[in-house]
């Protein structure tokens, strides 16, 4: 009896698996793509961006489908001890990379909201991704096949391969639907996953650094706004000398899964540029840290948002970026650029802020 049901499950594993190397490269691919999407996903901030989160969702799913046919086809090189090789490590570390990423995915979907550390469930999901992408050119280094010519033309391939992808797109579906019966928290997740923090003010949301900047508190009264650059008449501003008299209600929604609707108030910075006037060549505005972390936006998009100095009527604490900040619609939360001590209007973008933001902190 017991082995009639064996073969009939391997049957039925035949049925939907495609071919062994061809579920190798699968994955392989997957996991590339999880990475570029998992990255472009972290600089989209309005709602357009959506399809970019939903394939990482589904492909995700499919990744586990895919995991599932590996396991089933070798995992006797795991369970038996006289298989096991050098490379059998390099499997072990790779293969818990991806569960990890996968168990905090989908964990963090449903909505569950837990600490590891010091990180968010999110944080720890993007550290499996990173930690998988040279486990997983490491792990090929030692068992790289090339696809053969017989593992493709096959219709049956094509079509286990829409069936696989189909039922990542279900298995997302049903998350959702489950999730909303189940009422849990991830159920009012925005469309980045991000969680709510309620309230208003400086101890409504969390204090977060993008790495590792993490500057003394800056003197109000010895510091002074810089606006220079492609414009007629640079000038330094004093707190007091600046009109806070601008506020917008703005959303920030930062890429470790939380995020915080505030209403912010301070300076225009389409005023300080009128006031500072620009040049004819001037395309984009750069806000720089005391910490050297920067940020840059088009001109057009920088003349609507704020420099802010209060959050829900309160002064900015220094946590949040006093004496000031930018607030910025629409954009990730590591582009709101705090403890800004210069404007700078400029006509080119500065691809290099990718860089600076990541070791800002590092002396
Ligand atoms: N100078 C500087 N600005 C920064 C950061 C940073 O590390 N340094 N972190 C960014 C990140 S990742 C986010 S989400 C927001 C967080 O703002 P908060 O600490 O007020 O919540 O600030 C952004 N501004
Ligand atoms: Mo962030």
């Amino acid at each position: 009896m017991r082995a009639e049901a064996e073969a009939l499950a391997w049957r039925a594993l035949d049925a939907v698996r495609p071919p062994p190397r061809l579920v190798d490269w699968s994955i392989l691919s997957i996991v590339a793509l999880q990475i570029v999407t998992g990255f472009v996903s972290f600089t989209l901030g309005s709602p357009s961006g959506w399809p970019v989160f939903w394939l990482h969702r589904i492909l995700g799913l499919t990744l586990v489908a895919l995991l599932g046919f590996k396991l089933a086809r070798v995992r006797y090189r795991l369970t038996r001890r006289e298989e096991w090789q050098a490379s059998t490590l390099v499997s072990i570390l790779t293969l818990t990379a991806a569960v990890g990423a996968l168990a905090t995915g989908i964990a963090w979907v449903f909505g569950l909201d837990v600490r590891i550390a010091y990180w968010t469930l999110l944080s720890v999901h993007v550290g499996f991704g990173i930690a998988l992408l040279p486990l997983v050119v490491w792990h090929l280094t030692s068992r790289f096949r090339l696809p053969q010519r017989h593992d493709f033309h096959r219709r049956r391939t094509t079509i286990k391969y829409a069936a696989l992808l189909l039922s990542g797109a279900l298995a997302y579906r049903s998350q959702e639907l489950a999730k909303r019966a189940l009422d849990t928290p991830g159920a009012d997740r925005r469309f980045t996953g991000s969680q709510p923090r309620a309230g208003a003010g400086n101890a409504s949301f969390p204090v977060t650094s993008w790495v590792a900047d993490d500057p003394d508190p800056v003197d109000r009264s010895e510091w002074a706004l810089t606006v220079a650059g492609e414009v007629e008449t640079p000038r330094d501003y004093g707190y007091d000398e600046l009109s806070l008299d601008s506020s917008d209600e703005a959303l920030l929604d930062c890429t470790s899964g939380w995020y915080t609707v505030q209403r912010w108030r301070g300076v225009r910075i389409g005023d300080l540029l009128d006031a500072a006037g620009v040049d004819d060549e001037a395309r984009f505005v750069r806000f720089v840290s005391v910490t050297g972390y920067r940020w840059s936006l088009p001109i057009e998009e920088a003349r609507d948002a704020l420099l802010a100095t209060h959050v829900g009527d309160e002064r900015l604490s220094h946590g949040h970026g006093a004496p000031i900040r930018l607030v910025a619609p629409g954009r990730r939360g590591f582009q709101w650029v705090k403890w800004i001590q210069r404007v700078e209007v400029r006509r080119r973008d500065d691809p290099a802020q990718w860089l600076v933001t990541l070791i800002s902190g590092f002396e």
